[in-house]
C-alpha cells in the first residue's frame, strides 16, 4: 500500500505530523493508532481499502482536520468529536467499543489488546479533598516572574502553534522569521507582551521537580507522571507533551484542589480527555488506563526490549513482531551487535538507578586518574547528578581544559580510557562518536568489590571555550533544554551545546546558511542573561 504523495496537501500533512512526533506507516498493522483519511474519502472506502470488516477498537479514524487541530490547540483533541468524523462513520452507539463508557480510550504504542471491560471494582466515590491550602500564597513566596507566569498560565491557553511551526530541528523549534504571522507578531510586541509569551516556556519557570506534598493535587500529579513516563518510554511524543504541560500546570496551581471536570478543563493545556482522567483519578484514586498499561503484556515486552542498550524503538518493535517475548529469546535467536549483546547481559545492572553517592565515587575515580594524565584537565559530573538527583540513570562526565581544543582533549580521553581499563574500573566500551566539535565515549564502569553492578558511563570532550554552553546542555533536563533553545530561536538567536549565536541566516526550508555570530559559549550564566531568562540553578531545571 504505497501512499500517493502526489497531493501536495497530503504530503504536507504527513510531514507536519512527523515533525510533531507522529510515526507515519504505509502498511496497516496493530501499531497503528490513528487513520487519517483525505476529506473526500468515506468510511466504507477505508474499510474496503484496508480489507477490513470493521476498524479494530482503539484505532481512531479521522478527517484531516484532526491533526491540524491537534497542532493548533497544542494537545491531542478528541478524535471522536463529530467534526473530525469521516463521512459514513458509524455513530458511537453503533460502534462496538467496550471501553467507550470507561473514562479511558487511548491505546498505547498502537496496541489494542486491552482488557475488554473495566474492572468491576471501579469506584466512583470522589476522594476526599486533601487538607485545604490557603487560597493565595503569601507574596514573599513569589517573585515578579512567578506572578507573570501564573497569570499567563491561568489566563492564556497555551497555543503550541504560536511557538512551534515550520520547524528547524528535531525539537520543532522555529524562529520569529519563520512565518509572516509570527514575524508580524514579534515586530509588534511590546516589552510586556514579550514577557507574556516568554512565560509560556518551561525554562522561565522555577522547577524543583520534587513533588510538593502541600500541593492538593499531588496524587493527581503523581499518577499523571506515571502515565507520562509510559508514553515517554514508548516515544509517544504527542501524549508525553500534553501530559507534561498538564502536570506543569497542576504543579503551578498549587492552591486549588482540582476535582471537577469544569475545573480541570479550564486549566491551560488540559483538554477533554485529560480533564476526564483528572476526574477519574480524583474519584477513584487511580487511573484505569495506567493499570491496563502496566498489565498489557505487549506494552511490557516492547518496553523490556526498548530498554536494551543500543536497541531503538523500531528494532524493539521488530523483536516483538518476530514473536520474541524474553531477553533470552533475543539472545538466542536474533542477530545482535556487540553493544546490544552486552546490553542484554547487563540488562538489570543498566536498569538500576545509581545512588548519588555512588555516582560521586565514579566521578572521583575519573578525576583522580585524570590528574595523572594532565593536571589541568577537569572532569565534571553532569546530567541528573548536577541537577541534584538522589539517584541517576547513568554517569555523564564532561572532560575539559581551559584553552584546550578537541584534538588535545581527544588524546587525553584515549589515555584516560586506557588507564581506567587497566585499573579495571572500565568494564567495556559500547560506542564512540568522534566529531570535530567533540567526542562522546559510551561504556560501563564498576566500583571494586564483590558483585558490584556495572554502570553506564559517558565521557564527553568539551573545548574550554565552550564549557558554559556544554554545562547548560548536559545539565538538562531535555525539556528545559528544548525550552531554552526555543526561546533563543524566538529571539532570533540559536542555542546549541557549543554556544549561543545571533544573525543565523536560514534558507527557504529553514536550513542554516551560516553559523551566525557567537554571542557567548564560555559562561553559562551569561547565556541566561543574554536570553533574558532569570538564572536557574541546576536543581531548578527539572520540567
Ligand atoms: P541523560 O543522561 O540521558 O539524562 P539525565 O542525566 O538528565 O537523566 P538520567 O538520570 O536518566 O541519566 O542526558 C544528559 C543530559 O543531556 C540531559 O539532562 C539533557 C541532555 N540531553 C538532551 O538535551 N536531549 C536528549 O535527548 C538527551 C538524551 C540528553
Ligand atoms: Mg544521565
Amino acid at each position: 500500500m504505497k501512499p500517493c504523495l502526489k497531493r501536495a496537501e497530503r504530503k504536507m500533512r504527513i510531514e507536519k505530523a512527523q515533525e510533531y512526533g507522529a510515526t507515519v506507516v504505509f502498511t496497516f498493522s496493530n501499531t497503528v493508532t490513528h487513520i487519517i483519511a483525505d476529506k473526500d474519502i468515506k468510511y466504507n472506502e477505508i474499510l474496503e481499502f484496508l480489507q477490513l470488516t470493521e476498524i479494530p477498537e482503539g484505532i481512531a479514524v479521522t478527517n484531516p482536520r484532526w491533526p491540524g487541530d491537534c497542532i493548533r490547540y497544542g494537545k491531542l483533541v478528541d478524535p471522536k468529536d463529530f467534526w473530525y468524523q469521516v463521512p459514513g462513520c458509524p455513530t458511537e452507539s453503533q460502534q462496538r467499543n467496550p471501553l467507550q463508557d470507561a473514562p479511558i480510550s487511548e491505546p498505547i504504542g498502537g496496541h489494542s489488546s486491552l482488557p475488554s471491560s473495566p474492572p468491576s471494582s471501579l469506584q466512583v466515590q470522589p476522594r476526599p479533598p486533601p487538607k485545604q491550602q490557603p487560597e493565595t500564597p503569601t507574596n514573599s513566596q513569589k517573585d515578579a516572574l512567578d506572578e507573570a507566569i501564573e497569570e499567563c498560565l491561568t489566563t492564556t491557553p497555551i497555543n503550541i502553534e504560536d511557538f512551534l511551526g515550520s520547524s528547524s530541528s528535531s525539537d520543532t523549534e522555529s524562529s520569529p522569521e519563520s512565518s509572516p504571522k509570527r514575524r508580524k507578531k514579534a515586530s509588534s510586541s511590546s516589552s510586556n507582551s514579550a514577557r507574556d509569551w516568554q512565560s509560556h516556556f518551561q525554562c522561565m519557570h522555577k522547577h524543583t521537580g520534587a513533588l510538593n506534598p502541600e500541593n492538593p493535587n499531588s496524587r493527581t500529579i503523581q499518577i499523571l507522571e506515571e502515565m507520562m513516563q509510559i508514553y515517554d518510554s514508548l516515544k509517544d511524543q504527542w501524549r508525553t507533551r500534553s501530559y507534561r504541560i498538564a502536570i506543569s500546570t497542576l504543579k503551578s496551581s498549587n492552591t486549588t484542589y482540582i476535582s471537577t471536570y469544569e475545573q480541570a478543563i479550564s486549566l491551560p493545556g488540559v483538554g477533554d480527555r485529560l480533564a476526564k482522567k483528572i476526574v477519574e483519578i480524583v474519584s477513584t484514586d487511580r487511573l484505569q488506563r495506567l493499570e491496563y498499561a502496566k498489565l498489557d503484556p505487549k506494552d511490557q515486552i516492547l518496553k523490556l526490549f526498548h530498554g536494551i542498550y543500543g536497541v531503538g524503538l523500531v528494532q524493539a518493535r521488530k523483536f516483538v513482531a518476530a514473536g520474541y517475548t524474553t531477553l533470552e529469546d533475543i539472545k538466542k535467536n536474533a542477530t545482535l551487535t556487540e553493544p546490544q549483546r552486552i546490553g542484554i547481559e547487563r540488562y538489570s545492572d543498566f536498569k538500576q538507578r545509581i545512588p548519588r553517592e555512588e555516582v560521586k565515587q565514579h566521578g572521583d575515580i575519573v578525576s583522580t586518574a585524570l590528574k595523572t594524565i594532565d593536571e589541568k584537565v577537569q572532569s565534571h559530573v553532569m546530567g541528573s547528578y548536577r541537577r541534584g538527583a538522589k539517584d541517576c540513570g547513568d554517569i555523564d562526565i564532561i572532560l575539559t581544559k581551559e584553552g584546550a581544543g578537541v584534538e588535545e582533549l581527544h588524546e587525553v580521553l584515549e589515555k584516560l580510557v586506557e588507564k581506567l581499563f587497566d585499573r579495571k574500573f572500565l568494564m567495556c566500551g559500547l560506542a564512540i562518536a568522534r566529531h570535530d566539535d567533540g567526542t562522546k565515549w559510551h561504556g560501563a564502569s564498576r566500583l571494586e568489590g564483590e558483585g558490584k553492578p556495572w554502570r553506564r558511563i559517558d565521557f564527553l570532550v568539551v573545548p574550554g571555550e565552550e564549557i558554559g554552553a556544554a554545562f547548560l546542555y548536559f545539565t538538562g533536563n531535555d525539556v528545559f533544554n528544548r525550552s531554552m533553545r526555543l526561546l533563543a530561536s524566538k529571539k532570533g538567536m540559536r542555542l546549541n551545546q557549543k554556544g549561543l549565536y545571533k544573525d543565523v541566516v536560514r534558507g527557504k526550508n529553514r536550513e542554516k546558511l551560516n553559523e551566525g555570530t557567537l554571542l557567548e559559549s564560555k559562561d553559562e550564566k551569561k547565556i541566561f542573561e543574554i536570553l533574558g531568562v532569570p538564572y536557574r540553578p541546576p536543581e531548578h531545571r527539572i520540567c
